[in-house]
C-alpha cells in the first residue's frame, strides 16, 4: 500500500532550503510516517523486517533510554560501534534525535584506533554491539574521556542492556529541536595518508546529499530497495544505505558481510534496485551473471571510491543494459559531487557536477585553467569540508571551494575527467605519468586481479613507475609474466609509462573503507 505518487516525498533541489530548526533523524522517520509511509519496509536485516513506524518507534524508544538512563544532552558525541544491521541505523538515528553528535566506526577498528577517535571527538558514551565488545572495552580502560560503553544487541533480539532499558519506553519521543547548522554527525577520515581527520558535518548537510544526489541523479522512489557493501560508518555507506533510502519512503537491505555472493543472493530474493559497491565486487558480480544469476531488478549500479576499470562498466553495460554510475565523492563532501547521469554520461569520466555543486579546474593560485589542462579539482556546494580542530582545514578549503587532492581536467562539454591524486603523479625523466592510468592499462590485462601504481624513487630517472600487482589464482609470479605485463601496458598506452619494475603482493594494503593505501607501496 505505496502511497499515491502525489503524496511521495519531493524535495527542493534548487536552494537546499531547510527550516531553522531540523533534526535529520525526525526527517527519516516520524515524518515519514506522518507522510503515509508506516507500513512501508524501510530497513531489512538479520532475518527481520522492520517498517517505518517500527523504526519510528524503536528509535523514539532508544532516545528516551540515551537521555533518562544515560544522561545523553544536546551536542554530546556518541561513538557507535557496529557492523551494518538495522540495530546500527536504530541507535544512529536514536542518538540523532537526541541531539547527540555521532561517530559511526567500523566494526574491524581495534582499541588503539578507537582510542585516536575517542581522544580526538573527546566522546564520553560508546554504543557497542554486544559480539564487538573486547576492543571497545580495551579502548575505555585507559580512555580520559570514555565513561560509559553500553552494549546493544546487534541482531535486535533484546537481550543486551541498551535493548532491555529500551523496552519498556514510550513510543514517542520530543527530539531535540537542533538547528540546521548544529552538527549531527562527525565522520572519520584517514584519507591515504594514515592520520586520521575528523570532519563535522550539519544537520541539514545529512538532507542535502539525499535531496541532491540520490533524487537528481539516482531518482530514487519509495518502490526502490537498496543494497551494498560500504560500512555505514562509512558516509558513502550511511547515504546509500541509510539516509537516501529513509528520505524516500524506500527499504535498505542491511548485510554484516556484504560478500558479493551474499549480494547477488539478496538481489534476487528481494529484487534490489540500487546497489553501492566498489568495482572489484561489480567484476564478482559479473561472474555470478554467468553462472546464472539474475541481477535484472537493478536499475541502477553505483561506484564510487576507486577509479571504474573501463572493462567492468563495458562488460557490465553490455550484460545488463545498464550502465555502472561512476562518481566522485569524500567524506569532507559527506557524499557524492561529481557523477554521471543514465541520459548524461560519457566513458571514463567522472560526470558532471551534482545538482547544486559546482566544480573548477584551478592552478596553485586557484586561477581557472583552460579546458582540456589538468590542475586540481575545487568544488563548492550545499555540503563542505569542516575538519574538527586541524590545521589541514586551510588546505582543504580555499576561497570558499574545496581542494579535494585530486588531479582532474573537464573536457570540452563539461565532462570531468580524473587523471590522479594529487600525490599519484609520478614524475619519471620528465615525463608526467598518471599512476591510475598505468593501472587501468594493467587490469585490463586477464592476469591481473587488482593493482595499484606509484613513484619509485630513482637515481637516473627521478622516478620510475612501479606496479604493485595481485594476479589472478593460477597465474605464475615470474619474470614472463613481468614481461607479458609490461609489454601489455607499452601496447596499451604511450610506452614511457610502463612499470620498468614490477612486484607481486597477496593483497593490496586497503583502508577499512577499501580505498589503496599506495603511501604504504610507497613505504616498500
Ligand atoms: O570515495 C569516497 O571517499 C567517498 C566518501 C564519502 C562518500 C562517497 C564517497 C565516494
Amino acid at each position: 500500500n505505496l502511497p499515491p505518487p502525489e503524496e511521495w516525498p519531493d524535495f527542493l533541489l534548487e536552494g537546499f532550503d531547510y527550516p531553522d530548526h531540523l533534526n535529520a533523524a525526525v526527517e527519516l522517520t516520524d515524518a515519514m510516517v506522518a507522510r503515509g509511509f508506516g507500513d512501508r519496509t524501510a530497513l531489512i536485516g538479520n532475518g527481520r523486517r522492520r517498517t517505518y513506524k517500527e523504526l519510528s518507534d524503536w528509535t523514539n524508544r532508544l532516545a528516551h533510554a540515551l537521555v533518562e538512563n544515560y544522561g545523553v544532552r544536546p551536542g554530546n558525541r556518541i561513538l557507535i560501534r557496529s557492523a551494518n544491521n538495522p540495530a546500527m541505523v536504530a541507535c544512529w538515528l536514536a542518538a540523532t534525535k537526541a541531539g547527540a553528535v555521532v561517530v559511526n566506526t567500523m566494526p574491524m577498528l581495534r582499541a588503539g584506533e578507537l582510542a585516536k577517535i575517542v581522544d580526538k571527538a573527546e566522546i564520553g558514551l560508546a554504543l557497542c554491539d554486544t559480539r564487538l565488545m573486547d576492543e571497545m572495552i580495551a579502548c575505555a580502560k585507559d580512555s580520559r574521556h570514555l565513561r560509559q560503553v553500553v552494549g546493544f544487541d546487534g541482531t535486535a533480539n533484546h537481550d543486551a542492556e541498551l535493548d532491555r532499558v529500551a523496552l519498556d519506553k514510550s513510543v514517542t519521543f520530543e527530539a531535540v529541536r537542533t538547528g540546521r547548522d548544529d552538527v549531527a554527525l562527525l565522520g572519520f577520515t584517514s584519507g591515504t595518508t594514515g592520520v586520521p581527520k575528523a570532519t563535522m558535518h550539519f544537520h541539514r548537510d545529512l538532507m542535502a546529499i539525499a535531496d541532491g544526489y540520490a533524487k537528481e541523479v539516482l531518482g530514487v522512489t519509495p518502490e526502490d530497495i537498496f543494497v551494498g557493501s560500504p560500512p555505514l560508518a562509512f558516509t558513502f555507506g550511511l547515504g546509500g544505505l541509510a539516509i537516501f533510502p529513509l528520505r524516500f519512503g524506500a527499504a535498505a537491505t542491511l548485510l554484516e558481510q556484504a560478500t558479493p555472493a551474499l549480494m547477488v543472493e539478496i538481489i534476487e530474493t528481494y529484487k534490489a534496485t540500487i546497489s553501492f559497491t566498489a568495482p572489484t565486487a561489480y567484476r564478482a558480480m559479473l561472474k555470478a551473471m554467468d553462472a546464472g544469476a539474475d541481477l535484472s531488478s537493478l536499475r541502477v549500479a553505483i561506484s564510487a571510491g576507486e577509479t571504474l576499470p573501463g572493462p567492468v562498466f563495458e562488460e557490465w553495460s553490455e550484460k545488463t543494459g545498464k550502465p555502472i554510475l561512476d562518481g566522485i565523492g569524500a567524506t569532507e563532501m559527506l557524499h557524492i559531487f561529481i557523477s554521471n547521469r543514465f541520459a548524461d554520461r560519457k566513458a571514463a569520466s567522472t560526470g558532471k557536477p551534482v545538482g547544486g555543486y559546482e566544480a573548477r579546474i584551478v592552478d596553485e593560485d586557484m586561477r581557472e585553467v583552460p579546458r582540456g589542462t589538468i590542475g586540481k579539482l575545487a568544488v563548492r556546494g550545499p555540503t563542505g569540508c569542516r575538519y574538527m580542530a586541524d590545521d589541514r582545514q586551510k588546505a582543504y578549503v580555499r576561497d570558499g571551494w574545496n581542494l579535494t587532492g585530486d588531479a582532474f581536467y573537464e573536457d570540452e562539454d563539461g565532462f570531468f575527467h580524473f587523471a590522479a591524486r594529487s600525490d599519484d603523479m609520478i614524475i619519471s625523466s620528465g615525463y608526467n605519468i598518471a599512476g591510475p592510468e598505468v593501472e587501468a592499462a594493467l587490469i585490463a590485462h586477464p592476469d591481473v586481479l587488482e593493482c595499484a601504481v606509484i613513484g619509485a624513487p630513482d637515481n637516473e630517472r627521478g622516478q620510475v613507475v612501479e606496479a604493485h600487482v595481485v594476479l589472478v589464482a593460477g597465474i605464475a609470479a615470474d619474470e614472463l609474466t613481468v614481461k607479458r605485463l609490461q609489454d601489455h601496458v607499452k601496447a596499451m598506452i604511450a610506452p614511457y609509462k610502463y612499470p620498468r619494475s614490477v612486484k607481486f603482493l597477496e593483497a593490496l594494503p586497503k583502508t577499512a573503507t577499501g580505498k589503496i593505501q599506495r603511501f604504504r607501496l610507497r613505504g616498500n
